[in-house]
């Protein structure tokens, strides 16, 4: 997170990291991505964290995949550890455009019913323009790969659709932004997410929104964060997770 400060996890307790200690115990501890606990055994995070590459690593297995709730300091203790169960990716995830950008998934062990954060259902007033909303993550702090090891967050604003649309149109490695896909960010901007913050939420009235996808690098003016809308993969989660009694659950 560019333009951020440092939370603790009592106040944002629906964050977690995203830790594979195996590929990248290396860097900051192995965590890569970040995700928010939307029920006590459900987390979402971006599905590009979890297919292709990251950090040049494929990510084709989850064995090593840790979530790690209630912990600002990476480096500390306190807070929850637990394996996953099972990584569900989005059907409808365009890895070329980014659409649909969303995975989730489901946890050993339960977090605290105190950790979920409702989902903004569309039409909630917290997707408007000029709402302020925060992300959360322990992503890069200036672009130039500075990880800290506390979690951060920094205030943006959602921005209209079609400052959206001029900013991304469609010359940005290729990419526009799509319906299922919102901005948020400053006009200056200053404050926004950046590597290592995919995953993460994205929260306006005390619901989550978006979930950090990608950008034209971090905090540059005119060119926001992308996030996915999390009203508009609300379908595959019902689908694929909640209703999900063959799954396992
Ligand atoms: C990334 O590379 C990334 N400024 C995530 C978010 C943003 C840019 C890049 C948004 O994961």
């Amino acid at each position: 997170v560019v333009g951020g400060e440092r939370v603790g996890a009592a106040e944002s307790p629906w964050v977690v990291a995203l830790v594979s200690r195996d590929r990248f115990g290396a860097v900051r501890g192995g965590q890569f991505c970040g995700g928010a606990v939307v029920g006590t055994s459900t987390v979402l995070t971006a599905a590009h964290c979890l297919s292709g590459e990251v950090l040049g690593v494929p990510l084709r297995e989850v064995r090593d995949l840790t979530v790690v709730a209630g912990r600002a300091d990476l480096r500390a203790g306190g807070g929850t550890e637990t394996a996953v169960r099972r990584v569900t990716l989005n059907p409808g995830y365009d890895s070329s455009t980014n659409e649909g950008d969303v995975a989730a998934l489901t946890l050993a062990k339960p977090l605290p019913r105190s950790a979920v954060i409702a989902m903004a259902p569309a039409g909630d007033p917290a997707y408007r323009a000029g709402v302020r909303a925060r992300v959360y993550g322990w992503g890069d702090t200036s672009g130039r790969d500075d990880y800290p090891d506390a979690l951060r967050a920094a205030s943006v604003r959602v921005l209209p659709e079609a400052t959206c649309a001029k900013a991304y149109p469609g010359s940005t490695e290729g990419r526009f932004v799509g319906a299922r896909m919102l901005c948020a960010g400053e006009a200056e901007g200053g404050r926004d997410a950046c590597q290592g913050d995919s995953g993460g939420p994205l929260v306006a009235q005390g619901k989550l929104i978006g979930l950090v996808s990608w950008g034209n690098g971090c905090g540059k003016a005119s060119s926001p964060g992308v996030y996915t809308r999390v009203a508009g993969v609300l379908g595959f989660l019902r689908g694929e997770i909640l209703q999900g009694g063959t799954r396992g659950d």
